[in-house]
């Protein structure tokens, strides 16, 4: 069997998404999801110029080969449209070999290890009450785990809230969309909500929250210590992770699980946070982290520092991913939770899929390979559409992290 075409189809249902499609000489094909919210055009060149000419040819059964072939070969290694253009290689060569077995692929990495998938929601309102009356949405909806974000007082923006509560996308202007960011505000502010959030609905659901990387160690470890008593499932993203080691002095002063790694393109950028067990959840995914090919190798090492997963699942990650994700979870042995922001309908239309929500839990289905296709005469009538990420400041102006 041989690699025919390598062929990159860009399509905006709502939010732009980059598809890798592989096809052989024998007619059938695989899928890989190649997005890179706000910088997808970037992963279509490298695919397109740099890595479909190598392809053609090549045996499509060698995804190891072919996977060292373009780490090693590019030269310059990591970063993240490297990785990701990878991963939708990666990805659409497992599909294929699904296919190629009439196999699911949870079957081809080892088997089934769990019966569902435990998926977080994102519930989030503009303020402190709006937001509780969320959560009882995503509890009515099924949900056992959910993730709360909620407008901060004296803020008029922040991460996580949505103008349309279901479908939350930052990327959401032709040029960046400014914010601003108070430290002190918010932290005044989130151990209430959690408080709030228990009192209201007892023990019972988990609770997560995403930082989305705007504090310091020191403030991350006073945040952590103030929801102690909320018992929440992970604080996610509290520091950015270049520097590894920060992590330390947040993981000697509180025990609120963190979770970390969404960003993260291989197991470079996580090898000290695991190795030293500095976290308890890393959120690695199929496609920003070269693959399944490479997401196994950074959940093994996580495996043996008690660290389990928590795959991003924002819904910038292309159905195709999460169909991956899906078969990747309900295999990993150290699963923990998958994020899941369910995508919108003309999403979901563009990439049919035999993946699906129950009660609080996502299924992977049983057809070979990840499952999920593109309908490309309905993709074509998407074209691309500009979109930036936000960045955000300091209340002085100073740049910060979104
Ligand atoms: O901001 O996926 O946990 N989820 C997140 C996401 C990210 C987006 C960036 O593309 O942090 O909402
Ligand atoms: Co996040």
């Amino acid at each position: 069997m041989k690699i025919t075409e390598a062929r990159v189809i860009v399509t905006c249902p709502g939010r732009n998404f980059v598809t890798l499609k592989i096809v052989t000489d024998e007619g059938i094909y695989g899928l890989g999801d190649a997005t890179l919210n706000g910088r997808e055009l970037s992963v279509v060149s490298y695919l397109q110029d740099h890595v479909a000419p190598c392809l053609i040819g090549r045996d499509p059964q060698q995804i190891e080969d072919i996977w060292q072939y373009l780490y090693r070969g590019a030269y310059w290694r990591r970063g993240p449209v490297t990785m990701t253009a990878i991963a939708a290689v990666d990805t659409a060569l497992w599909d294929l070999k699904g296919k190629i077995a009439n196999l699911p692929l949870y079957q081809l990495l080892g088997g089934r290890s769990r019966t569902g998938v435990l998926v977080y929601g994102h519930a989030n309102g503009a303020d402190l009450s709006s937001t509780i009356d969320e959560v009882g949405r995503y509890r009515e909806m099924g949900y056992k785990a959910i993730r709360a974000q909620s407008g901060i007082p004296g803020l008029d923006s922040t991460y996580g809230v949505s103008k349309d509560r279901m479908f939350y996308e930052p990327a959401d202007n032709d040029l960046p969309t400014e914010n601003f960011w108070s430290t002190s505000k918010y932290l005044d502010f989130v151990p209430k909500l959690f408080e709030k959030l228990r009192d209201a609905y007892g023990p019972e659901p988990h609770f997560l929250h995403d930082v989305h990387h705007r504090l310091t160690p020191l403030e991350a470890a006073q945040l952590g210590k103030m929801l102690e008593p909320y018992r929440m499932f992970w604080l996610e993203d509290t520091v950015p992770a270049e520097n590894q080691e920060g992590f330390r002095l947040i993981r000697q002063h509180t025990t609120t699980p963190l979770a970390v790694g969404e960003v993260f393109n291989t197991i470079w950028d996580c090898k000290t946070l695991l190795q030293e067990q500095l976290v308890d959840y890393i959120r690695t995914t199929v496609v920003h982290a070269g693959g399944i090919t490479h997401l196994r190798r950074i959940a093994d090492l996580a495996g043996l520092h008690h660290i389990r997963t928590g795959s991003h699942g924002a819904t910038d990650l292309s159905p195709v991913c999460m169909g991956a994700a899906l078969h990747f979870d309900t295999w990993v042995p150290n699963f923990g939770i998958q994020e899941y922001m369910r995508h919108t309908e003309e999403t979901d239309e563009v990439f049919p899929h035999d993946y699906r929500f129950e009660d609080g839990f996502l299924y992977c289905g049983e057809s070979p390979g990840h499952g999920v296709d593109i309908d490309e005469t309905l993709a074509e009538k998407y074209p691309y559409q500009r979109a930036f990420l936000p960045v955000n400041r300091l209340e002085d102006g100073t740049m910060w992290n979104w």
